[in-house]
């Protein structure tokens, strides 16, 4: 197993130094904002956050809504609020202002906590400006104001006014969501964030997402009494992101490739056509950059924020147990989790996961000291840890691209397998989608400046101090989660179909081809033309499609396959598979033909992840999201240097999922690399009531409206704007921060 490599650079060595000051990274500035709206049509909200952000002692914690008497009712306000950040890409690191999409002005939201057998009730009030006229449209990302909550991982319907991901919920109106938890859902950490088709990237930038917590009765994990004994300390991982001058901004709109292509250093400079999606954060809004390569203006911001501030201090007493929920909210980010202690020589901390995308496991998945977890975007793990020694400790994510960690997407350890199943690599930063803390993509730890930011971040500082407190983890087994088909029987049941899906890349442009071009690839360019991407040709397709559909030779080298039946990028009016049944069992293998971990999340129904490239896991794990892993780089740790993906063995992973009829109607599935996703890497999924029978999918469902008009007009006092907070004046000085 590896251990952790040391932080050394001086992002983090200030830390212990500065804690106070990185404490209140993010925080509400002094003086609050007009609630007027702005020139955009828009609302602004108070920037925000909980009182505890005002305390150096406390760890930062969203604000919290509990259901009473089986309704949690609260009103969800989208604006645009200012909030502070340090400002991590900034040599040295800055305290910076950011005007940022959020619920309620915090970010991230506030946490939601409902029993099973609740009623989610949510107003969610659009006060976010009006969408700009004149953008691309059709399948290029538009109308970033408008917004669509989806509430991950719940077994509930997709249809109506539910967890219905095709509503389009447009700027300047008031929108009712009404989910009914059944009253045998699992208990466990789930979470909600924006889901409109083409923007949620614009969103999760700005932090639109937050807890949503089922709490359990007795039988389950909640009352294990060395669980319950446990202090309870969400932590959600996000990256806030703007441009140098604190805006968080959409897609570049003459964009003809994803991510922040091309290179900075690439030479001559490319043409606005020549640039990617994002590099709105790379390029035209972030460095400017000078004829021989290097950068001539600030680069764009970003800040690994925990509960929304850079790394919060938490405070444990010797031999205390915590249970931590964690949450993997960025927008891409492959974190592999290590708890290291801050001392040469000194051991850091084990983490004890007791439930993964909040489904209770049912024996503890032990990881030693230093050994990663990994937790692809989306996903959430629970996990016990028990301080050690009084000391200080850190909570970090190592270099994904380094190619010397290399760690299982499993947790799943035992004498066969003391790394995990098939430990690899894990790229991440595959196509520099976004600015990230140095090394880039195939660079050396050698390429940093002193003063950068750097891998490993640390994500939480851990303070072990005080009189010791001793307490015992939770013992094995755990209780089994209810609402799910008991493990042996979704193994053993024959499934009702056996599916092949694929994550796939095409690159029709220089740096890809012919590396990332399969044998569909020429046929997906033609099909998704200049017309699909809003009048403008789009050289780089992220696919997500049926890997039966194998098509038809041609013996043309630059097409060589036609009569593809199946959409391959996301098409709202089309599901993948017409035949899923409500009810039914069945078994999916899902590959990746890509060089970087696609996360796999398939909405409403949890699945049983039964083998990972091709390995038969000695714990079956339930998930909702899973990372596929990457295809092997054959003889190159880092999958650094070009090789032909067809050459290589594609990742995957395989899983049992049982259709709960509760689910019924239409939803997704998709990577969880948002940017991915907002452009085509989903697929809709249809549960059908009966076979031949229609799923009551209605994508603009006007038949909902009524209902909703009923319900505001009985609700006629809601208010439209957070109440304001009380604000309370801090004193930080930016040159402290830095020293
Ligand atoms: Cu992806």
């Amino acid at each position: 197993m590896l251990k952790a490599q040391k932080n050394s650079t001086r992002s983090w060595t200030l830390m212990p130094l500065t804690s106070l000051c990185l404490a209140i990274a993010l925080i509400m500035p002094g003086s609050p904002l007009a609630a007027d709206g702005d020139g955009g049509g828009g609302r602004k909200c108070r920037g925000g956050s909980t009182d505890a952000r005002f305390d150096g002692a406390a760890f930062p914690q969203p604000e919290v809504r509990q259901s009473h008497r089986g309704v949690l009712r609260t009103t969800l306000h989208a604006c645009i609020a200012t909030n502070e950040m340090l400002d991590q890409n900034a040599q040295p690191p800055e305290i910076a202002e950011i005007h940022s999409p959020t619920f309620e002005g915090t970010i991230p939201g506030p946490t939601l906590e409902v029993e099973p057998g609740d009623k989610l009730s949510i107003l969610l009030v659009n006060d976010l400006p009006a969408n700009p006229p004149g953008e691309r449209d059709n399948f290029y990302p538009h109308d970033e104001n408008t917004l669509n909550l989806h509430t991950h991982g719940l077994t509930v319907s997709p249809l109506g006014i539910s967890d219905n991901i095709f509503r389009e919920m447009k700027p300047g109106t008031t929108n009712l969501i009404e989910v009914d938890i059944p009253n045998d859902h699992p208990s466990g950490t789930y979470w909600f964030h924006t889901h409109k088709h083409g923007s949620v990237t614009y969103q999760f930038l700005g932090g639109m997402a937050g807890f949503l917590i089922v709490k359990g009765a007795a039988g389950t994990l909640d009352t294990v009494p060395e669980v319950a004994a446990a202090k309870d300390v969400p932590m959600a991982f996000q990256v806030i992101r703007s441009t140098n001058d604190g805006q968080v901004v959409f897609v570049h709109e003459q964009a003809q490739q994803f991510g922040t292509f091309p290179f900075p250093t690439d030479i001559p400079p490319p043409t606005p056509e020549q640039q990617g999606l994002w590099s709105t954060y790379g390029l035209d809004g972030g460095p400017t950059v000078a004829p021989d390569g290097s950068f001539t203006g600030p680069p764009s911001r970003f800040s690994y924020t925990t509960n929304g501030v850079a790394n919060p201090t938490l405070h444990m007493r010797p031999g205390e147990v915590q249970r931590w929920r964690l949450l993997n909210a960025t927008d891409g980010d492959n974190l592999q989790l290590v708890l290291v202690a801050n001392e040469e020589g000194k051991e850091g901390l084990g983490l004890n996961v007791v439930a993964m995308d909040a489904i209770t496991v049912p024996k503890t998945y032990r990881l030693e000291p230093g050994d990663p977890l990994v937790m692809g975007p989306g996903q959430r793990m629970d996990v016990m840890v028990k301080a050690g020694k009084p000391g200080t400790y850190l909570l970090q994510t190592l270099d994904t691209n380094s190619g010397v960690v290399q760690a299982s997407v499993s947790p799943y350890r035992d004498k066969q397998f003391p790394n995990g199943i098939d430990p690899r690599t894990r790229v991440s930063r595959h196509s520099n989608d976004f600015p990230v803390p140095c090394p880039s993509l195939g660079g050396s730890p050698s390429d940093c400046k002193p003063g950068q930011f750097a891998y490993p971040v640390t994500l939480a500082t851990i303070e072990v101090s005080g009189e010791a407190k001793e307490m015992d983890l939770p013992a094995d087994p755990l209780p089994t989660p209810k609402g799910l088909p008991p493990i042996a029987t979704m193994v053993n049941r024959t499934p009702a179909a056996v599916r092949n899906v694929v994550f796939e890349i095409c690159g029709d442009v220089p740096q890809f081809k012919p590396f990332v071009s399969l044998p569909s690839c020429g046929w997906y360019f033609a099909k998704y033309d200049a017309t699909y991407w809003g009048g403008t040709p789009f050289y780089n397709l992220q696919m997500m499609r049926d890997a039966d559909d194998v098509g038809q030779p041609t013996g043309d080298p630059d097409m060589p396959r036609i009569n593809f039946k199946k959409e391959g990028l996301f098409d709202p009016t089309q599901p993948l598979f017409p035949d899923m049944i409500a009810g039914n069992y069945e078994e999916w293998t899902v590959y990746n033909r890509s060089f970087s971990d696609h996360p796999f999340h398939l909405h409403q129904n949890h699945v049983l992840i039964t083998k990972i490239n091709g390995i038969t896991l000695p714990q079956p794990e339930w998930h909702d999201t899973l990372n596929v892993p990457a295809a092997v780089c054959v003889n190159d740790l880092g999958c650094t240097n070009p090789q032909n993906i067809n050459n290589l063995p594609p990742g995957s992973i395989t899983f049992r999922t049982y259709f709960n009829p509760v689910t019924v109607g239409c939803f997704v599935a998709h990577c969880h690399t948002i940017n991915h996703e907002d452009i085509g890497m989903m697929q809709r999924m249809d549960i059908l009531p009966a076979r031949g029978a229609p799923s009551g999918c209605k994508l603009d469902d006007t038949a909902a409206l009524p209902i909703i008009d009923r319900l505001l007009a009985s609700r006629s006092n809601f208010q439209i704007c957070s109440a304001p907070r009380q604000s309370r004046s801090i004193s930080y000085s930016p040159t402290a921060a830095a020293n």
